[in-house]
């Protein structure tokens, strides 16, 4: 009787300690070399070693948005975790085919409007480039992350990412800016308890220049 009593009060512990178990949190600043803001630039905490076990179970999710506005994907870059769906909405009045040659997932939408095609699945991680085979110049980008744990940044290439268990993580970074395809390493971090860390990225190497993917279309109408 008395272990079972130990159990229960060891249980009731256990449960009442739940909500506080602590989760470290990163704050990141991405700059190029000229310290001009890195914005919509994807960064990826992959677990290491044995820090994976911590990665949290695959959820089914309801589809994320990948939407087509004014000639344009919106959001021009997008991250998802791996196994995620996305639907492609086309909000213009114009239709559009979009399609991908990337290896991560290659597919392609027959020409349509408004909502007509099922959500895509990704199950490969990596970068998937979207274009539209009506309009060359639509481009877009959607990041499959091979871990939950990922942000991207603001227009002052700001980032935060919270809820991150304990754990060794390599820390990997992909934008429309890179000259590269594959996510860029950057460096490892080892998080404990609540840990909260500020990291300041000055990217080396060049990168392509600023004019903003999305950008290079405003004012276009049709
Ligand atoms: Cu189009």
């Amino acid at each position: 009787m008395r272990s079972v009593a130990f159990t229960t009060s060891l249980v009731a512990v256990l449960l009442l300690a739940a909500p506080l178990v602590p989760a470290a949190e990163l704050r990141a600043s991405l700059t190029d070399r000229d310290l001009v803001p890195v914005s919509d630039t994807v960064l990826i905490l992959s677990p290491v070693g044995e820090s994976r076990s911590a990665t949290i179970p695959r959820a089914a999710s309801p589809p994320v948005v990948m939407d087509q506005v004014n000639m344009q994907f919106e959001p021009a870059v997008l991250v998802i975790p791996q196994g995620a769906k996305v639907t492609f909405p086309n909000s213009d009045s114009v239709a559009h085919q979009v399609y991908s040659f990337s290896p991560a997932k290659r597919f392609a939408l027959g020409l349509y409007r408004g909502v007509r095609h099922a959500p895509v699945d990704f199950e490969q991680p990596g970068l998937v480039v979207l274009g539209c085979n009506i309009h060359d110049f639509m481009i877009g980008y959607i990041v499959v992350a091979d871990s939950p744990y990922f942000g991207k940044t603001n227009g002052a290439g700001e980032v935060q990412i919270t809820d991150l268990p304990a754990g060794t993580y390599t820390v990997k970074a992909w934008g429309p800016r890179f000259k590269d395809k594959e996510a860029r390493v950057l460096q490892k971090i080892t998080l404990r308890g609540d840990d909260k860390l500020t990291l300041n990225v000055k990217l080396e190497g060049s990168l392509l220049p600023v004019r903003g993917v999305a950008g290079k279309m405003k004012g276009l109408r049709y």
